[in-house]
């Protein structure tokens, strides 16, 4: 039977993917985990409060819960990790060593781990950046995914671990926040706009960055943790793509329901993290090895968070 541990599940892609993961293994199966306090949503099941970097108690709560797969969340995202160089990196790979040593060590069955379109620096071509191609990250987020990726293509070649990975692009939702990420900007956006405010972006007109919209991402993770083994052929990690836009295009998207909504733009410190990053990525090995395909684009992203935002807003205002 199929015991999930998530951890981290308290963030933006946690709440949604642990939510996700209870309809499909049922909620007792599904334990999630943080150092903070659960949401009311995530109290819903079983919850443990633990500190990744402490390998003890993820061993014992393995245990404990006879845990089989372990979806890896936990981690500083680019624009906070820029401020704190050492923590950043210690959560970010130091945690995943942790896991990937228990799935050796316990025979777990299957890990899930997120990168990030960060591993790509200025030396990657900027357009469709293709999956293999000069990385050469300059954020310390994108170093750590960098060296992330590398450890889990280590410990399956070398111990067999059946760990999968993503490149996630800018995640956009709207039932949960995110936190310290350069393409935050794409959610904030939706509540300023909802609330009648004018939005002060910190990046520029023209910076195109990848993006997806939640549901795609749920779709794609769950996509290829279920795939057969014999079709993952990238134990690095996956390029994952949907959209790419600049901020002007999605101040017009919204403009186009709510006519009054403003931009104005004052880029700060997160401005050299976006200019490092590719524009838009080309990801056919997913395509093509186990058949991802995405559903939203700007459009009907948009609409779809706009005509949800308010009721979410409702129940947790
Ligand atoms: C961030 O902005 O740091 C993240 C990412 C692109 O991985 N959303």
């Amino acid at each position: 039977m199929t015991k999930v541990l998530v951890t981290g599940a308290c963030g933006q892609l946690g709440t949604e993917l642990t939510s996700r993961l209870r309809s499909i293994y049922g909620v007792d199966n599904v334990i999630a985990s943080d150092i903070s306090d659960p949401n009311q949503e995530i109290a819903e099941g079983p919850f443990e409060h633990i500190n990744v970097l402490d390998k003890d108690a993820m061993a014992d709560t393995i245990r404990k819960h006879g845990i089989t797969e372990v979806y890896h969340l936990a981690a500083l995202l680019s624009a906070k990790a820029e401020q704190n160089i050492l923590p950043a990196w210690k959560l970010n790979v130091d945690s995943l060593l942790n896991i990937l040593e228990l799935a050796k060590e316990k025979n777990l069955d299957k890990i899930f781990w997120p990168s990030s379109i960060a591993v790509f620096g200025p030396d990657a071509p900027s357009k469709n950046t293709p999956q293999n191609t000069a990385l050469n990250p300059t954020t310390v987020y994108g170093i750590s995914k960098m060296a992330g990726e590398q450890w889990c293509a280590y410990y399956h070649r070398n111990f067999g671990v059946d760990v999968r990975s993503l490149r996630y692009p800018g995640l956009i939702g709207y039932k949960s926040l995110p936190g310290g990420g350069t393409t935050d900007y794409a959610v904030d956006i939706h509540y300023k706009a909802i609330a009648g405010e004018p939005f002060s972006c910190f990046l520029d007109k023209g910076s195109y960055l990848p993006m997806m919209y939640m549901d795609d991402a749920i779709k794609a993770t769950i996509q290829l943790m279920q795939a057969e083994e014999s079709k993952i052929e990238i134990r690095t990690s996956y390029n994952l793509s949907a959209i790419s836009f600049a901020p002007e295009e999605i101040a017009a998207e919204i403009q186009n329901h709510l006519p009054d909504f403003e931009i104005a733009y004052e880029p700060d410190y997160r401005q050299k993290i976006a200019d490092s990053w590719p524009d838009s990525i080309d990801d056919t090995p997913a395509r093509e090895q186990w058949g991802w395909n995405h559903d939203y684009d700007l459009k009907s992203m948009v609409t779809d968070i706009l005509a949800n935002l308010p009721r979410q807003l409702a129940k947790n205002p």
